[in-house]
């Protein structure tokens, strides 16, 4: 095969190394080399670190922001007391992490896309979706928008901007990067909101993700959400450099570490990140600093792998009541406020649950629809075993429990 002559007058691509900087003695840099400082805005009792200049925050997102934690707490904490009563199949909660994600939604637009991890219930209620629609997928009836075919807390919603879950662990993250290329692409001023966590970011995705994220020039928002742990894998065992944040730093991205349990620092370094991608048209990575306060999910028990010390001493920083006493310092809110709040979403979650949980299923046919335009013959096959099976073993698949509309 004839050699292509290279062409003439070529200049070498940057190699963007500062090349003018050099030593004459072999020196090693280590991960002690470059110092990572945390943005620190408010403190536990709810009064601002001196000189912290956080992004202006009206009464009403304030609320709006505080409610949505509230929210999140009850829900969760509801949702793992269904799952131990044997009605729902399995729940993941954001416990201790709601900070790091209602200040970092609240900084973006309603049709930014949100793509999840599986822990940012958070994000999708500040978006509007209501409990109905909550308990509609945690119980995979007809009424669910993805049609019972996720399991419980794969929430979706197009018309929310906010890409379904799905459970193979980092591929958010190359997906964030390609949608956010193509909201470049299409001028849009719009940008991604991508939200993983610390053990995803040990997959390749994330390094495919980040990587081409950076050499396009992706106006994405990537948010580590370093809550400690990947099911019982501490972080400490998880990576040997400094956090998520080195690495974004390593690919060429604007990057800050907040601490994810501080509102405050949450929203204003997500206020700025937002600004850079669209502006600047480059991404940014936020990695929160939290800690997952519950078990992994329902199918884990945290006794096994840290101790009660450690849990205590992370409850004491909790995320809800740091901005709750900010917002009573800031004459905002108030006791009984704060419990007519409450009352009111266990009310609505405990009635959305039992009317959820009675509701008819998806027909079954629904089961191999919109993957293909037309079910190809193998799902067609499997579908027929199916309801083959399902007519072999009535005792087993009450009617009660299949949907009301029968087959269409
Ligand atoms: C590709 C892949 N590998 C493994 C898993 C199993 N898995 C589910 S969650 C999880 C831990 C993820 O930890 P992290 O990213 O820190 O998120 P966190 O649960 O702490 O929010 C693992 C290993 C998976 N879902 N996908
Ligand atoms: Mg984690």
């Amino acid at each position: 095969m004839a050699v292509k002559k290279p062409p003439q007058n070529v200049v070498p691509p940057e190699r963007n190394a500062k090349q003018s900087l050099r030593m004459t003695t072999p020196v090693f840099l280590d991960g002690a080399s470059l110092t990572i400082p945390t943005l620190t805005q408010l403190q536990a009792d709810g009064e601002m670190v001196a000189g912290a200049a956080a992004a202006p925050m009206s009464t009403e997102l304030a609320k709006k922001i505080y409610a949505d934690m509230v929210y999140t707490r009850l829900l969760d904490e509801r949702m793992v007391g269904a799952q131990r009563q044997g009605r729902l199949s399995f729940y993941l909660t954001c416990t201790g992490e709601e900070a790091s994600v209602a200040g970092t939604i609240a900084a973006f637009k309603h049709d930014d896309m949100v793509m999840g991890q599986y822990r940012e219930q958070l994000a999708i209620r500040f978006r509007g979706f209501t409990t109905e629609q909550f308990m509609n997928q945690l119980f995979s009836n007809a009424e669910d928008l993805g049609k019972g075919r996720q399991m419980p807390v794969h929430y979706g919603s197009r018309d929310l901007h906010f890409m379904t879950i799905s459970s193979p662990l980092a591929t958010q993250i190359p997906q964030a990067a390609g949608y956010a290329y193509g909201q470049k692409l299409a001028g849009n001023s719009a940008c991604t909101l991508c939200y993983f966590g610390e053990g995803a970011a040990s997959e390749g995705d994330f390094h495919a993700g980040l990587n081409m994220a950076a050499v396009l020039k992706c106006p994405v928002v990537f948010v580590a959400r370093n809550n400690g742990y990947a099911i019982s894998t501490p972080a400490a065992e998880q990576y040997a450099g400094d956090g998520i944040a080195s690495r974004g730093v390593g690919y060429g991205i604007k990057t800050i570490r907040v601490d994810g349990n501080d509102i405050l620092a949450v929203y204003s370094a997500a206020v700025a990140a937002r600004k850079i991608a669209v502006e600047e048209q480059q991404p940014v990575l936020i990695e929160t600093m939290s800690y997952r306060l519950g078990a992994h999910s329902t199918s884990d028990d945290p006794s096994g792998y840290r101790s009660r010390d450690e849990e205590q001493q992370w409850r004491e920083k909790d995320p809800i009541s740091r901005m709750k006493n900010w917002l009573l310092k800031q004459g905002w809110w108030d006791e009984e406020r704060d419990v007519a709040l409450q009352a009111g979403f266990r009310k609505e979650i405990l009635e959305q649950l039992k009317l959820a949980e009675k509701r008819a299923k998806p027909v079954l046919q629904e089961l191999i629809n919109d993957v293909y335009q037309t079910p190809p013959a193998h799902l067609r096959e499997q579908l027929q075993a199916l309801e083959k099976h399902i007519a072999k073993y009535p005792d087993d698949y009450p009617a009660d429990k299949q949907s009301r509309e029968g087959a269409k």
